[in-house]
């Protein structure tokens, strides 16, 4: 009985070995979101995985929180890397093509997915037959910068009783791009609100305006365009984006009727809502 003893310690490293084998094999097939995160594109480059991350699985028009993940031959979040990103969209356009960009954010260690980076991207037009967007992800691991480019579709997120994103030319002659953060699930009542606020200086610059108030009016356009109480215009908070409160009296669908004003009060775009004029040249709209 001895003898076997060899034997049966040489069948136990095997099946060790094997099972290494197959979690190793096994990992990049396996559905990895870390709590509720969809893959929506990735990648492999210098011995590493790339992947972009959200949500809803789905990116549309308008503010958009995304997450990155570089993950080692093992599966393993790199998480002291370097990383930055450029959405550009090149188009058609009569037989030559054009690229521009859109508003982002840059990318830091996410507080809520440890592991991941994260930051948003405010699309400003939809993927189409004549348009696609590119996420080049530019990161450093420690070897040098490498750069890879993610082809990403997006959605348009207007429809007739939704609409999250909008941009107008100022009177100032700027063109300002205006999107929705919250509310993201309205309720009846008072819903905090909060835009980001940009403007285009060039195709692949759009800041962050500082500074403006933009002013919410929201209306029930199927009602008699009633409006309801409870509103604040939105000021500027210390993280950029723009905070207030829009009413909504009863579930259905709102329009919220939107101003930009600057530092001196003077109106950008949008005109107020009066008798005679339903509704401002700028608006979101909320279904519920
Ligand atoms: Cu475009």
């Amino acid at each position: 009985m001895k003898s076997t003893a060899p034997l049966l310690a040489l069948l136990l490293g095997l099946a060790a070995f094997t099972a290494c084998r197959k979690d190793e094999t096994a990992a990049p097939a396996a559905p990895t979101p870390s709590s509720g995160l969809h893959v929506l594109q990735s990648a492999t480059d210098n011995g590493l995985t790339l992947e972009l991350l959200n949500h809803s699985g789905t990116l549309e028009v308008g503010h958009n929180p995304v997450f990155i993940r570089i993950k080692d031959a093992h599966g393993s979040a790199v998480q002291n890397a370097t990383v930055a990103w450029e959405p550009m969209m090149t188009m058609d356009m009569d037989g030559s093509t054009h690229q521009h960009s859109c508003p982002y954010s840059g990318l830091a260690p996410s507080a809520d997915h440890s592991g991941l980076y994260e930051g948003y991207v405010v699309f400003n037009m939809a993927s189409s037959a004549t348009g696609s967007w590119e996420l080049t992800l530019t990161y450093d691991v420690g070897g040098g910068p490498h750069s890879v480019a993610l082809p990403v579709t997006v959605l348009s997120s207007d429809s007739d009783f939704r609409k999250r994103y909008t941009s107008a030319a100022g009177t100032d002659g700027t063109t300002y791009l205006l999107a929705m953060v919250e509310p993201a699930k309205p309720t009846s009542g008072v819903n905090t609100m909060v835009v980001g606020l940009y403007k285009r200086v060039s195709g692949t610059e759009f800041p962050v305006v500082d500074g403006y108030t933009i002013r919410v009016d929201p209306r029930m356009p199927g009602m008699g365009n009633h409006g309801a109480p409870g509103n604040v215009d939105l000021t500027q908070g210390a993280d950029g984006f723009y905070h207030g409160s829009v009413g909504f009296s009863m579930t259905g669908y709102w329009k919220i009727n939107l101003m930009v004003e600057d530092g001196t009060g003077t109106v950008l775009c949008g005109n107020p809502v009066t008798g005679t004029e339903p509704e401002s040249s700028i608006y979101f709209k909320v279904n519920f």
